[in-house]
């Protein structure tokens, strides 16, 4: 059922930013009757995500517009500015390019996926100069019965190696918006286990649990909260909880970690029998190997309401407590929203105030990283009310 979980060299120490960090300016000014930690909270947000600007998405025999758009983000950096709440900084104001990411990157991720994908857009462009103006979208896959060990020569092939959906387009600015995230996560994760950051959240698109160690899919190239729990982990944090209250389950971070005992995955999510990604997520995935017992998925009905939906996450938040994670990374999407139009929960907007509050309970070291959500308005509000309950 599971890919091969490649082996980390976990426990390894990398250099981290916290230094510089702790001489940044405040972007925000400080503001009487919020929390000292949250009006402080780190964004590490990604100057470039705007480059990654999908055309379209197939659905139903149909391109159709993508949901995952830029204004996502934009909205989410409104927002903040509007409540005086954190502390902007972006990549470049933290830490130079560095080695030592590209080798992380490389652990989490196959180096043959990393390299298709850097190159993917001049190759698509080379095959026609008409493709600059298109999309490179999927649309042939090596299912069962047929081999992926050999790396075809075709584009279009190799698209599809590397990929399991036809709902995630490849544009001019993936690869450098994609590669800029993953930065934001990492160095949101290394603020946080210098610890000189409580908290820190990395406010980033494209998103990233759906990315596996080999395969883009669901508007996901390069898995963000693998990256920081990996970081986490090489940072010194023995054990590391990744929660993922997106929508969709994240299938990506799930394989990425399913037979490891020092990293414990546990999902909220629409049960994938109706949801997307259909092919993961059941509730009899509890991690094979060394890893039985270090995942977690609790999948819910379409229609789940907030009652029912914060239940669950008492019981995966007593899951992590019992694990004994040291440092816990949030898949945050904000796709259970009621007013999502791809989704099927129905959570309000003050709710996410109480998940932020139910978050905070567990005391932990926290790097939020952002996924889904596309009720493009109120993607702000909703992701802000999380950070905020959390610093209440
Ligand atoms: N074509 C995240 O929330 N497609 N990904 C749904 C519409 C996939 C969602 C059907 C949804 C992926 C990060
Ligand atoms: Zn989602």
């Amino acid at each position: 059922m599971q890919r091969a979980v490649r082996a980390f060299d976990g426990g390894k120490r990398c250099e981290h930013g916290a230094a510089r960090l702790a001489q940044m300016p405040a972007a925000t000014t400080p503001r009487p009757g919020v929390a000292q930690n949250l009006r402080d909270m780190l964004i590490v947000h990604n100057p470039d995500h705007a480059g990654h600007a999908g055309r379209q998405e197939m659905f139903r025999g149909r391109l159709v517009p993508c949901h995952e758009v830029p204004q996502r983000l934009d909205h989410v950096l409104t927002e903040l500015r509007e409540r005086g709440l954190g502390r902007l900084a972006t990549p470049a104001d933290i830490a130079p390019a560095d080695a030592a990411f590209e080798a992380l990157l490389a652990r989490v991720h196959t180096p043959p996926y990393l390299r298709f994908l850097q190159g993917a857009w001049d190759e698509w462009v080379g095959l026609d100069p008409a493709h600059a103006a298109l999309d490179a979208l999927p649309s042939v896959w090596p299912v069962r019965g047929l081999r992926a060990d050999v790396e075809p020569i075709n584009f279009a092939a190799r698209l599809g190696l590397y990929s399991f959906d036809a709902g995630t387009p490849l544009t001019a600015g993936s690869w450098a918006a994609a590669h800029a995230g993953a930065r934001c996560a990492v160095l949101a994760a290394q603020a946080v286990a210098g610890g000189g950051e409580r908290s820190a959240f990395a406010l980033t698109r494209p998103p990233g649990h759906h990315a596996g160690a080999d395969c883009f899919g669901g508007y996901c190239f390069l898995n963000n909260a693998a990256l920081a729990a990996q970081a986490l982990r090489d940072a010194g944090h023995a054990r590391v909880a990744v929660l993922d209250v997106d929508y969709h389950h994240g299938n990506g971070t799930q394989s990425l970690f399913y037979e490891r005992a020092d990293v414990f995955f546990a999902s909220l999510h629409g049960d994938p029998r109706t949801e997307y990604p259909f092919f993961l997520g059941h509730a009899d995935e509890r991690g094979a190997g060394a890893g039985a017992g270090f995942n977690l998925n609790l999948p819910l009905p379409r229609g789940t309401g907030f009652a029912a939906w914060r239940a669950a996450l008492g019981q995966a938040l007593e899951a992590i407590a019992g694990f004994g994670a040291g440092a816990l990374v949030v898949s945050l999407g904000v796709d259970t929203f009621e007013g999502d139009p791809i989704s099927g929960f129905r959570l309000a907007s003050p709710d996410y105030l109480a998940v932020g509050r139910a978050l905070a309970e567990l005391a932990l070291p926290t790097v939020f990283v952002f996924e889904g959500g596309y009720a493009v308005a109120e993607v702000g509000v909703n992701t802000v009310n999380v950070l905020e309950g959390f610093g209440a």
